[in-house]
Parts: C-alpha cells; sequence; structure tokens
C-alpha cells in the first residue's frame, strides 16, 4: 500500500494511542509517557493531524501557570513533527464532578463549571488553529428513566450547546461544534444516543448552524445501525463535521478496534462513500479522517504503533479497492440494472403537480404492479462484485 500523504488528512486523538490498557476490570497494560512523546511516532504512521481532550495534556486542576507551559511544550513539540491540531475538544467525564453530566447534571453549580470548562477549551482550540470543537457527552445521561427530568435535561443540554455556539461566533472563531452520539457507555442511556437522534436535537437549536456532528464508526454500530447509512444522512443534512473512524464487532461495549478490524464490509462501504461520493453524486465528506481507537490492552508499543499504522493502511488498502471497484464496468452496468441511476430522477415530473399525477392512467390504473414487482434487480450480484473487490 502507498504512504500517506498530508493530504489524505489522518489524525488520531491523543487519547488513543495514549491509552495505557486501564479498564473496568484490569490495570494498565503498558507505561504512561508524556503527551508529546507519542507526536513523533504518530507521525511517522502516517498522520498529519493530532487531536485531544483538555486533560489528555494537561492535568485537571493544573494552574495556569502550569496549562500554559505544557500547552506551549506540546505544541511545539506538534509542530515540530508537523502535525496540525485539527480538532480540540473537552474531557467532561473523567472527574467525580461529572459523574451526572456536564451540561445535564441536575445540579446547576456543575453545569456552570462544566460550561466554563468547555468555553476555557474553545479558547484554547481556537489559538492552536483547531476548526472543529468535538464534543462528546458521555456522561450526559441515566441509569434510572426517573432520576432526571427528561425534558428540561435536554433543555439544558441545548441551552449549554447553545451558548458555546454563541461564545464562538462573538468571538469571531473559524470553528464548528461537532457533537458525537453514542448510544451507551458510560452511562447507562447517553442522551443523544444516535446521528438521528442528534440531527433532530440541532434542528431545535438557536445557533444550529454551526453545530453538526462527528459519528463515531464503533458507536453506531453498538445500537445495531449502520454507520454509512447514517454518514449519508448527516451528508444530506449539511452535518458531516468530522467522523470518527475505528472497529467495532456487533452489539456490546465499545470495542474501539482499528478500523476495519470490525464489520470490514462495512468499512468498505464507508470507505467507498468517503472517497467516491454517492453513485448519483451529492454532498461530499473531505474533512480529515480521524481514527478514535483503542491499541488493544493486550498489546506492548509494538502493538500500539503496529495499531496506529493498521489504521491508516487499512484505510488506504480500502481506498484502492473502492475506487477499483467503481472503475469497473461490470460494476457500472451492475449500478445500471439496479436501476441506481434511475433513482436520480424526480418522481414527479418537472412541473407536475399532483392533480397531473393523479390524472396519470399509467401511473396506477393501467400500472401493470405484477410486472414491476417481478423486476430483476441484481443486487445481490452487485454486493458479490463488491466482495470481488475488496477480497480478490
Ligand atoms: C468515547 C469517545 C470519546 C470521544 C472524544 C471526543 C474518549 O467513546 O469516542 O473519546 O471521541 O471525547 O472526540
Ligand atoms: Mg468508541
Ligand atoms: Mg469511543
Ligand atoms: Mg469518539
Amino acid at each position: 500500500v502507498r504512504a500517506a500523504t498530508p493530504e489524505d488528512k489522518f489524525s488520531f486523538g491523543l487519547w488513543t494511542v495514549s491509552w495505557a490498557g486501564k479498564d473496568q476490570f484490569g490495570d494498565a497494560t503498558r507505561a504512561a509517557l508524556d503527551p508529546w512523546e507519542y507526536l513523533g511516532p504518530v507521525a511517522e504512521a502516517g498522520a498529519s493531524g493530532i487531536t485531544f481532550h483538555d486533560d489528555d495534556v494537561v492535568p485537571f486542576g493544573a494552574s495556569d501557570d502550569e496549562r500554559t507551559a505544557i500547552l506551549e511544550r506540546f505544541r511545539a513539540a506538534a509542530d515540530e513533527v508537523g502535525l496540525t491540531i485539527e480538532m480540540v475538544t473537552t474531557n467532561t467525564f473523567t472527574h467525580p464532578v461529572f459523574k451526572d453530566g456536564g451540561f445535564t447534571a441536575n445540579d446547576r453549580s456543575v453545569r456552570r463549571f462544566g460550561l466554563r470548562k468547555v468555553l476555557r477549551n474553545v479558547d484554547l482550540a481556537a489559538e492552536l488553529g483547531a476548526s472543529t470543537f468535538v464534543m462528546w457527552g458521555g456522561r450526559e445521561g441515566t441509569e434510572y428513566d426517573g432520576s432526571k427530568d427528561l425534558n428540561t435535561a435536554l433543555e439544558r443540554y441545548a441551552e449549554g450547546v447553545d451558548t458555546v455556539a454563541q461564545y464562538i461566533k462573538d468571538s469571531g472563531y473559524d470553528m464548528v461544534i461537532a457533537l458525537e452520539p453514542k448510544p451507551n457507555e458510560p452511562r447507562g442511556d447517553i442522551f443523544l444516543p444516535t446521528i438521528g437522534h442528534a440531527l433532530g436535537f440541532i434542528a431545535k437549536l438557536s445557533n444550529g448552524d454551526i453545530v453538526g456532528l462527528n459519528p463515531e464508526t464503533g458507536h453506531e454500530q453498538m445500537a445495531g445501525l449502520n454507520y454509512t447509512h447514517g454518514l449519508a444522512q448527516a451528508l444530506w443534512a449539511g452535518k458531516l463535521f468530522h467522523i470518527d473512524l475505528n472497529g467495532q464487532r456487533s452489539i456490546k461495549y465499545d470495542q474501539d478496534l482499528v478500523f476495519g478490524h470490525g464489520d470490514l464490509l462495512s468499512a468498505f462501504f464507508t470507505v467507498d462513500l468517503i472517497e467516491n461520493g454517492f453513485p448519483n453524486g451529492g454532498p461530499r465528506y473531505t474533512g480529515w479522517k480521524h481514527f478514535d481507537y483503542k491499541p488493544s490492552r493486550t498489546e506492548g508499543f509494538d502493538g500500539v504503533w503496529a495499531s496506529a499504522r493498521a489504521n491508516i493502511e487499512t484505510y488506504l488498502l480500502l481506498a484502492e479497492k473502492a475506487r477499483a471497484y467503481r472503475e469497473d464496468p461490470r460494476v457500472q452496468a451492475a449500478f445500471e440494472a439496479a436501476g441506481i441511476f434511475e433513482s436520480a430522477q424526480p418522481t414527479l415530473a418537472e412541473g407536475e403537480s399532483v392533480a397531473d399525477l393523479l390524472a396519470d392512467r399509467s401511473a396506477f390504473e393501467d400500472f401493470d404492479a405484477d410486472a414491476a414487482g417481478a423486476r430483476e434487480t441484481n443486487y445481490v450480484i452487485l454486493n458479490q462484485l463488491a466482495l470481488e473487490h475488496l477480497i480478490g
């Protein structure tokens, strides 16, 4: 596979490669290095971007002077290896103060603290030149349906996001907010559990014009949903601002596997959508390809760097295969036979009214539904061509 270039726009969350392996049941299996020590190998793996939560770099509760010094060192190290800080996010989930949420905690003082912590990082993100500000509200949710007024909790969530968006506008920052849906873990049920819920939420915001999504492969799959379909709907809505690519094997805890190490056929169609767009044209994703995975706890540092490279290699391999798939004349013929190009034709003719449709006997009274029901689609042939390109 070819080497990655800056045009590929691959990036990693600092928290991915720096995860030391501590989980619910076991201690860390790897050492924790200083944040800047990860940057050289991340760049070597083929990334040109890096992202982080405030607490990934600066310990919670650090003094202002400490914070400034650490961030300066981090920024210099990123510059030195040519990594762009493309996204910044805020940790509103680790410290016990956030055990009931940052924006939706019942305790108002916690919400005010959470908002201040987020706003502080919006300033930092702007200073570092990040174009996207991600918000994953991991603790926004409940274990028990009766423990929150679900209506006012959503009001408070909207108030929080709108306040941050207003601050971005008032400050003149060239930055958008991307909400990251997740169905559960760490909360029993997290608010904005899927792409669809988040799109519905954004539509209700006052500053929704600068609020979009950062969908993660595994998060949709944890809910049994189709990631590629979710990306498509976010694109259709003009809301696909950022993506978290990784792997997940069915409905279970958040595995954060290497991209493609979960549902490979689904990963193929995700890459096909990103690289080749919709068969009939339409909106495209041109943003960062951000990996949010965890090097498995069984691995040492060799495994950390092998898995980081694996994300990029898998993406590039799938991109090659997806290109060959689309260029294959048999695939284009199968698209044609399947009626995919016909789907671009509006159902009503140009200028046709509902009355015209109602008067069109060929559409109903004289329509041969049995013949249309017997039409061959060749969808299986088409899917087998995808498989042939994928594993052939
Ligand atoms: C959790 C996540 C998060 C988010 C991050 C913002 C810790 O399942 O996916 O990572 O991605 O908070 O990007
Ligand atoms: Mg995940
Ligand atoms: Mg995750
Ligand atoms: Mg994520």
